[in-house]
């Protein structure tokens, strides 16, 4: 009588790292200190309507004043590692000259970690695109990418050889269609093709920058982190509806992954987005010869961030109720340049606090296609977790939904791990609570609360139970 799969103990293995994620603006505050210039999400969250109830990320966790009590917690809860990302608009304010006092913070912020023992893992790009680069067309612009190589080389210069591991893009589908095609992330723009040209932008960005920290003679491993879906069709008998869901797949999964691992833009997202226009021309102007080449480098490494999956349907079906959370990735038009037809009526699953629905199956799945269809480099999951309204009761946060949403996704890693997938590490998201993007302040992901009013942090019980599966490298049967 062997238990259930979801109840059985299980074991990561050797070596198998932990931590904890973060991203610059949504908890460093300190907006316009030691010469940081706004950035596209200063601009947007002062757009009316942009963030639920107007909140900026101008004090946050106010983490770049508190970065060394956040780093002991990090050490406290046992975390061998601590990803974070670097303020563009700090080191190079307005996308120009270098500032010595917006690097400096980082060195400091790398020595706190080192001396604690946690191996830093640095993002230099999680959405902080400087509004003065954004006002010169952003990441429609292919210049964008040249700056982007400039800012690389100077946080490389001055931190590569700490940092180990060193991701250029978190999420580019984030940045290039919440940001250019729904409107629903900085910079707001909702013009279709626009989407497109900034995710070739962005890869185009992220292929230099590898070349040239390389050609600096770079020894941390480089790579970039992808948010992935598994796209599944509403009604598994109907062709429309798999045809919605090859078509999510196209613009979701496989228009990073091909050119990123195959050097090519997959067949079917080319020929379904061919009469899209950007600027009077085809959108696939833009991409010019030498660029796959470029994008395409060799990656030490693959960052998946993974929450949830989804069903589409090609057919109209009523907004699906997310629990009565204002769903800002739904409400306002498509991501999917083209795919004003898709729509997601979902499964009748479990729902987080934010209204996304809880999949732990999805993500083994995800990870057995990824291996299954590419020649991958070494994955990490880069990030994980869930949004509950959790409250601190009697010095207290008793978050067992987030423990049982975090169980189940490690325990869904794990059947990769056994399926053969070669998964690393994994990181939580996310260290504190802290500025959800256009949900603002009020959806709280942190396996740490932090109460906004006072700063204080008290780690939740999610957190001690997650220290102590990092401290073990197993998970108990129950
Ligand atoms: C990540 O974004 C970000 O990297 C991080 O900064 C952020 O705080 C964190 O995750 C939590 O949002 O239509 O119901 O299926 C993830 C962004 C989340 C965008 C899931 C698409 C689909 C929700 N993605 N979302 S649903």
């Amino acid at each position: 009588d062997t238990p259930p799969a979801h109840l059985r103990p299980v074991e990561f293995p050797p070596g198998f790292g932990w931590g904890a994620a973060t991203a610059a603006y949504q908890i460093e505050g300190a907006a316009a200190e030691d010469g940081r210039t706004p950035s596209i999400w200063d601009t947007y969250s002062r757009l009316p309507g942009a963030v639920i109830g107007g909140d900026t990320g101008d004090v946050a966790c106010d983490h770049y004043h508190r970065y060394p009590e956040d780093v002991a917690l990090v050490r406290d809860l046992g975390l061998g590692s601590y990803r974070f990302s670097v303020a563009w608009p700090r080191v190079r304010p307005d996308g120009g000259a270098v500032n010595q006092a917006g690097l400096d913070f980082y060195r400091r912020l790398v020595d706190e970690l080192l001396g604690a023992g946690i191996t830093p893992w640095l993002t230099l790009y999680h959405w902080d695109l400087p509004q003065t680069l954004e006002d010169a067309g952003g990441w429609t612009n292919r210049d964008t990418a040249h700056r982007f190589v400039d800012y690389a080389r100077t946080v490389h210069d001055a931190l590569g050889d700490r940092v180990p591991t060193i991701t250029t893009m978190n999420e580019p589908w984030c940045s290039a269609f919440l940001g250019h095609t729904s409107g629903r992330h900085a910079p707001g723009r909702r013009e279709g093709a626009a989407g497109l040209v900034a995710a070739h932008h962005l890869m185009l960005a992220h292929g230099l920058a590898v070349q040239a920290l390389r050609a600096d003679g770079a020894t941390a491993d480089l790579g970039i982190t992808l948010n992935l879906t598994v796209a599944d069709p509403h009604d598994p008998t109907d062709p429309v509806d798999h045809d919605a869901a090859r078509r999510v797949d196209g613009l979701f999964n496989r228009v990073f992954l091909d050119p990123l691992l195959r050097g090519a833009y997959p067949e079917d997202v080319l020929a379904d987005t061919a009469a899209m226009q950007f600027a009077g021309r085809p959108w696939s102007d833009v991409v010019h010869d030498g660029d796959l080449a470029a994008v395409s480098s060799k990656l030490d490494v693959l960052g998946v961030n993974y929450y949830n999956g989804a069903a589409y349907s090609g057919h109209p079906h009523p907004a699906p109720d997310d629990g009565g959370v204002r769903h800002p990735d739904l409400l306002s038009g498509t991501p999917f340049p083209g795919g004003e037809d898709i729509t997601e009526p979902g499964r009748g699953l479990p729902r987080t606090g934010i209204g996304w629905e809880v999949q732990p199956e999805g993500f083994t799945r995800l990870l057995v296609r990824l291996d299954a269809d590419y020649d991958l480099p070494p994955i990490w999951i880069t990030e994980n977790g869930a949004a509950y309204p959790d409250e601190v009761v009697d010095g207290r946060v008793e978050d067992h939904e987030r423990r049982a949403y975090v169980e189940a996704h490690l325990r869904a890693l794990h059947a990769a791990i056994e399926a053969g997938v070669d998964v690393r590490g994994y990181f939580a998201w996310s260290l504190l609570d802290n500025f959800e993007w256009s949900y603002g302040y009020g959806q709280r992901f942190g396996i740490v609360h932090v109460d906004y009013d006072t700063q204080v942090r008290t780690p939740k019980s999610s957190a001690h139970w997650y220290a102590r599966v990092a401290a073990s490298g197993r998970i108990e049967g129950h």
